[in-house]
Parts: structure tokens; sequence; C-alpha cells
């Protein structure tokens, strides 16, 4: 990216209440057959547009196409059966209901390669799609088959991989991984989470990301972070073998969090996409505050490896909230560009 601080979202965005549920995670679609695959081209274009008046720089598709950021890419694949489901406990803090693994995981066509060519033929901005990471995919199923946490997400980056080399070619400029999950399973993350990652963006020419955050703004998570302490102090087990990865941009979750800034010391050399927007309230930041968590990031990250973005999908968050959201994010960047080409 030449322009300074390019602002992005972590994916999602609210879907228009004639296509979903407004405020709520999973929530079913409201139309069928080709009224719902018309109906989720058009709110891809309205959120798109939404972006684009927001000044944001790097676009995506708002995740109008998919019900949940892990599920619905798992339903298109083989040997997860919907129907057969499974109360799990995922990331280790609440229970969901979840679809079972019954048999050999496989892609037989492709996910979401239609939509990032339509969202690609929309616009000429930088385009960022998200998918979710290995680790995070077996973490919101039960597996009855492989039996093998480790094993099954090796399945699941070779499976990425070629989802990911599709949207390459389709013109994607940054593909983002999303490992809430890594904020979970240390132990794990070390041992063959970034490895499966790495599988992952294997022979990939555009740039890629890792998004790790401390989830959307629903009541599980923010119970959650209330029993985490003073410091949140996560990033801290994964940063040193992720500094060494093959992932280009690391995704952070920073506004309103404990996450002490200097942690970002430990990716030195990465891409830091800083989390300046707090997807857990409806408060709308203002510019400055916005502007004032980018000044701190700014101090372990260059200024030319810093990309503004929000600290987790705006899915749940009513459509009017996730706006004004936006345009803080682009205006808080603006004061910051604007201080340090003043410099
Ligand atoms: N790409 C996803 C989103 O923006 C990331 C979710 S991580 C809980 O919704």
């Amino acid at each position: 990216m030449k322009k300074l601080l390019p602002t992005s979202t972590s994916g999602s965005l609210p879907k228009p209440s004639w296509l979903a549920q407004p405020e709520t995670l999973w929530s079913p679609w409201k139309l069928q057959d080709g009224e719902l695959v018309d109906g989720k081209r058009d709110a891809l274009r309205l959120c798109l547009d939404d972006q684009l008046r927001a000044g944001i720089d790097i676009v995506s598709d708002g995740e109008q196409t998919r019900q949940h950021f892990v599920t619905t890419f798992i339903e298109h694949l083989d040997g997860v059966d919907f129907e057969k489901r499974e109360i799990v406990k995922i990331r280790n803090r609440y229970e969901a209901s979840v679809p079972s693994v019954v048999g050999d995981v496989a892609r037989q066509k492709p996910v979401f390669v239609d939509d990032a060519k339509f969202l690609r033929q929309l616009t000429d901005q930088p385009i960022k799609w998200a998918l979710p990471g290995p680790m995070t995919m077996i973490d919101t199923l039960y597996d009855g088959h492989y039996k093998s946490r480790e094993k099954l997400a090796w399945k699941f980056a070779e499976i990425l991989n070629q989802e990911a080399k599709e949207l390459e070619a389709a013109g994607v400029d940054i593909i983002q991984f999303d490992e809430p999950a890594f904020n979970v399973f240390f132990d794990e993350v070390n041992d063959w989470g970034i490895a499966a990652l790495e599988k992952a963006v294997e022979g990939l020419k555009c740039e890629t990301a890792v998004h790790i955050c401390y989830g959307y703004g629903i009541k599980a998570n923010t119970d959650w972070k209330k029993t985490l302490g003073s410091e949140w102090r996560q990033y801290e087990e994964i940063f040193p073998k992720l500094q060494k990865s093959a992932i280009d941009i690391v995704s952070l979750e920073c506004q309103n969090s404990r996450v002490p800034m200097e942690l970002i010391e430990l990716i030195r050399g990465k891409k830091v996409m800083v989390g300046a927007i707090d997807v857990a309230t409806h408060t709308i930041e203002t510019p400055e505050q916005v502007a004032e968590t980018l000044r701190k990031a700014l101090q372990f990250v260059d200024a030319d490896k810093l990309y503004p973005c929000t600290n987790c999908g705006m899915t749940p968050l009513p459509r009017h909230v996730a706006n004004g959201k936006l345009n803080a994010l682009s205006a808080g960047a603006n004061i910051v560009r604007r201080e340090l080409l003043a410099k």
C-alpha cells in the first residue's frame, strides 16, 4: 500500500434487516432460493458503498453472504454433517451447537470465489478477504472422525490453501485468516497452530494476514474479558513464533482493551492491523480516541506498517452504529496521517 495508514475492518459488517435478523450471530436468512442469492449480492454492494463513503481504504464484502465467519465456510465442505449437531464448549468458554465431522473433509468446489470476483469488479480499491483459520475451524466443530485436533487442522489448512489460491487469482489483495482461537490455546498454537496457518498460505503471492482478537461483542466474550485481570498478556505467548512466521500482517484488538501496547514490539517487522474501534460497545469512538490508540501503537510499529482497523467483526452491531464507527476510524486515521506527513 502506498497510502499511509490504510484503513480496513476485520471483515464482517451488519446485514440489512430484509436479508437477516439484525444484531444476531448465526442469524437466519429472511429470503430463499434465487431471492436469497440476489439479496446477498445487493447487500454486498450496499456495504461496499458504506465502506467507500466512509473512506475505508482496503474494503471487504462485509461477509454479507455468510451466516457465520467459520460455519459458512465449513458448510461447503464434504465430511461435515450439519444435521448431526453436538453441543461443545468453544474457545474453552461457551457452549454452542456445532456440526459434526463424520468423514474425510474435502472441498469439491470453491466457496467464496464467485463473491470475490463480484466484489473485484465493483471496485478498484484494494480488497481483503477473510477466511477462518484452521485452529478456529476445528474449535467450532465436533470431530467424531479424525479424533485429533492437529490432524483435522492440517486437513483444513490444505483446503484453505486451495480456496486462498483461487481468491488470489480472482484479484484479492490480502487474504486474512481469522484465528481468535490463538488467544486461548497457546500450547497448541506454538506446537502446530502457526505451522497449520503457514500451510494455508503456502505458495501465495498476495499479502496474508492473521486476525487474533477477544471475540465479537457478545455476552460470552465480555464476561470472559472481565475474568482476564488488569493486563491481558495472551498475545505474548504466541507473538515470538508469529514474528518468525510467513504471515505478513497481524490484526489485533487494541481499542479499550487491556492488552499492553508494548507487546506489539514482539512482532516487530510485521505489518500490524491495529484495532482502533471497540466492537463490544454501541458508543461510537470520537476521531480523537481512534487517533490516540494509533499514536500509542506508533511507538511500537513503523508508520508504514500500521494499518488502522476494527477490534473484530461488526456483524452483531446495529447498522447505524457500524457506519458511525467506520466514519470514526477513517477520521481518526486522517488525524494521525496528517500529523505524520507534517513531520
Ligand atoms: N472476519 C470475522 C469478522 O470480521 C472475524 C471474526 S473473529 C471472532 O466478523
